[in-house]
C-alpha cells in the first residue's frame, strides 16, 4: 500500500515541477521574513526572482547547524512566535540545544510524511505500533506518535526505556509494529530472549528503528533475533524530525519524501554538488516548512542518492543507508554528543588538566561512554574522598547537561597519548 500515491509515484517531471513551484515561494518568505537569509542572499547578490525553479537550487546559500546556534532560540523562525504551536530540540555543541518550531500546519505535514513514513515501512491501520522512541524534546516519539494515529494505527506512547515494561506491553497489547532506535531493539530483543519468551509467541511483524546509523549486520541480528523485518528510517530536527525518508519492504535505499524536502549531495569541502549516485553530504532544502524552513541545510551526513524506479512502485529519490559523517558528532543512545560539549564542560569545572579521552563502547548491546581526564598529581596522594567527590562532580554535569549516563575515571598526568597531529579525543569501540 502507498499511502500518497500522488505524490509518492509521480513522474520525475511532474515532481520537479511541483519542487520547482515551492522551492521559489519559499526563497520568496524566507527573503521577506528571515533576516538571515536575506543578509545571505544580498552578499551573493540574489534576489528571489533570480531563483525560478530546481536547476537554480545551487545558486542559493547554506545553512549549518552553527547559523541556528548563533540565531538561538527563535531567529531563523519565519514566522511569529504566537503562530507556532510546538518546539522541540536537539542538543549541539555549545550546550545550547537547537530549537526548532512548528505552525500547526507543520505539524499536520509532518504528521503525513511519517504516515507515509510508515506505511512505506508495511504499517497499516490495524497495526498496534508500540512508540518506544523518547517522548520529550526529541523529535522521535511524537514524531512518530502523530504519523501512527495519522494512518488509524493504535498507538502504544509507552516512550523509551523501561525494558521489562516494553516486554510485557508488547504480550498484553499484541504490538505489532516496534519502533524504537536500532541499539535498543537489539537489547529488547536479548532481553526478550533471556526470559525465556519465545518472539514468536510475539505479535510483532516490523520493526522501523533510525535516529542512529546501524549496518546490515546489526539489521540481520535484529531480524533474526525478533522475526520481524526490519525498516530503517531517517531524520532530523532541523528539517522535521523522523519521516525524512524511509525504505519500504525492499530494503533498497530509503524513499525520500522530496516533494516537502529537496535532497542533494555536495563534496563536503569544495561544496559543489556530487552527481547522483556519487557519495557526498547530504544536503536538504525544505520546500512547505512555514515555522522555520531551511534553505540548503548541510546534515554533515554522508550518503550517495539513488534515482531509479523501485519495485513497490514509488518514484521519489532514494538515499543509501547512511553510516558516516563530515564532522565528529557521536551519536550515543540516540543523543547527539559532540566530544567540545564534554570539553567545556570539563574546563568550566577547571579542576582538571585539558587532557581527556572519549571512550564509547556497546556493552550488552546498548552505548557507554566512559570519560577519562588527567587531574594534578597531587589527587592521588590527598584523601581518596576528594578524588570521588571531583569525579562526581564532573559525571553529574556531564549527564545533567547531555542527558546520558556516562562513567568517569580520573587518571594521573600524562597517562592520556599526545598527539603531534590531530588529537584523537575518541576511541569509538562500536564495531558500525
Ligand atoms: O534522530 C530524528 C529521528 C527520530 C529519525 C526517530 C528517525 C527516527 P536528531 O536527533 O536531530 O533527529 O538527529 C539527526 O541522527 O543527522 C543522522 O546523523 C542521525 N540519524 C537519524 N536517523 C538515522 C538513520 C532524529 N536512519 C541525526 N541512519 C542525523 C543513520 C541517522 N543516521
Amino acid at each position: 500500500m502507498i499511502w500518497n500515491e500522488h505524490y509518492e509515484c509521480m513522474s520525475r517531471e511532474q515532481m520537479r515541477e511541483v519542487q520547482s513551484k515551492r522551492l521559489c515561494e519559499t526563497v520568496e518568505r524566507v527573503y521577506h521574513n528571515v533576516p538571515f537569509y536575506r543578509k545571505k542572499m544580498q552578499e551573493l547578490g540574489l534576489e528571489p526572482g533570480d531563483i525560478k525553479g530546481i536547476d537554480d537550487l545551487p545558486k542559493l546559500p547554506f545553512t549549518t547547524k552553527q547559523d541556528l546556534r548563533d540565531n538561538y532560540p527563535y531567529g531563523l523562525f519565519a514566522v511569529p512566535i504566537s503562530e507556532v504551536v510546538r518546539l522541540h530540540a536537539s542538543s549541539g555543541t555549545t550546550g545550547r540545544p537547537t530549537v526548532v518550531g512548528y505552525t500547526r500546519k507543520d505539524i499536520s505535514t509532518w504528521a503525513e510524511v511519517v504516515a507515509r513514513s510508515l506505511v512505506c515501512a508495511g504499517a497499516k491501520k490495524n497495526d498496534i505500533i508500540q512508540v518506544a522512541y523518547g517522548y520529550g524534546l526529541f523529535t522521535g516519539g511524537l514524531g512518530i506518535h502523530y504519523g501512527s494515529e495519522r494512518i488509524g494505527a493504535t498507538v502504544i506512547p509507552i516512550s523509551g526505556g523501561n525494558t521489562k515494561k516494553q516486554i510485557q506491553l508488547m504480550q498484553d497489547f499484541s504490538s505489532t509494529v516496534l519502533t524504537c532506535t536500532p541499539s535498543y531493539a537489539l537489547y529488547l530483543a536479548e532481553s526478550i530472549e533471556e526470559a525465556g519468551i519465545d518472539p514468536k509467541s510475539l505479535n510483532l511483524r516490523i520493526g522501523i528503528f533510525g535516529a542512529e546509523p546501524w549496518t546490515e549486520n546489526l539489521r540481520k541480528n535484529i531480524e533474526e533475533k525478533l522475526g520481524i523485518q526490519a525498516i530503517d528510517i531517517f531524520g532530523l530536527s532541523e528539517i522535521i524530525g523522523p519521516g525524512v525518508s524511509c525504505e519500504c519492504k525492499f530494503q533498497n535505499g530509503l524513499h525520500i519524501n522530496e516533494d516537502h524536502f529537496i535532497p542533494e549531495t555536495i563534496h563536503p569541502d569544495t561544496l559543489q554538488p556530487t552527481a547522483m549516485g556519487e557519495i557526498g553530504e547530504l544536503v536538504f532544502t525544505t520546500i512547505t516548512k512555514e515555522a522555520l524552513p531551511l534553505l540548503r541545510y548541510r546534515t554533515r551526513d554522508l550518503t550517495r542518492l539513488i534515482n531509479g524506479p523501485c519495485d513497490c512502485g514509488r518514484t521519489t529519490i532514494r538515499m543509501e543507508k547512511c553510516t558516516g559523517r563530515t564532522d565528529d558528532m557521536l551519536i550515543i543512545r540516540g543523543v547527539n554528543v559532540f566530544p567540545s560539549q564534554i570539553e567545556s564542560i570539563l574546563l568550566e569545572i577547571g579542576e582538571t588538566k585539558p587532557h581527556y579521552l572519549l571512550i564509547v563502547d556497546r556493552k550488552n548491546n546498548l552505548d557507554t561512554l566512559e570519560v577519562w581526564v588527567e587531574v594534578d598529581g597531587e589527587y592521588f596522594s590527598d584523601e581518596i574522598r576528594k578524588l570521588e567527590g571531583l569525579s562526581r562532580n564532573i559525571q553529574q554535569n556531564i549527564e545533567s547537561i547531555l542527558g546520558i549516563s556516562v562513567k568517569v575515571k580520573l587518571v594521573e598526568p600524562k597517562t592520556i597519548e599526545r598527539s603531534e597531529g590531530k588529537a584523537v579525543r575518541v576511541i569509538d569501540k562500536r564495531k558500525l
